[in-house]
């Protein structure tokens, strides 16, 4: 009976965090930081990377991971994808965007990020 008990409480203290104290990771600003996206342990690092609008960006990526899905990312909305080699810095140049927010993810969405265009 006590089992049922500390995993409903362990349910009530998730649901807490994910509502009320969960907050996305703050975004890294690329103009300001010279930054290579990690792909490692399901999360891209950072995750939310503020760009600016109307120009034209370049992002870097350097995969951790080997699996086959985490090889590949992509930016949906403008229909772009890339392979990232293992252990190497790769460049993705992406065309100026307006303003905006853009998801991008492997092909499977374990891993997920967000371009915030500003
Ligand atoms: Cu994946």
């Amino acid at each position: 009976m006590w089992v049922i008990n500390v995993v409903g409480l362990l349910f009530i203290g998730l649901i807490i965090w994910w509502f009320w104290l969960y907050k996305p990771a703050a975004a890294v600003d690329l103009k300001n930081e010279n930054i290579s996206i990690v792909v490692n342990n399901g999360i891209y690092q950072p995750s939310r990377i503020k760009v600016v609008a109307d120009q034209k960006t370049t992002l870097k990526f350097i995969r951790k991971d080997g699996s086959l899905c985490a090889a590949t990312v992509i930016f949906p909305a403008i229909e772009l994808s890339a392979e990232l080699p293992l252990d190497k810095e790769k460049s993705i140049a992406l065309p100026a965007l307006s303003v905006g927010e853009y998801a991008f993810h492997c092909p499977m969405k374990m891993y997920s990020g967000t371009l915030i265009v500003e």
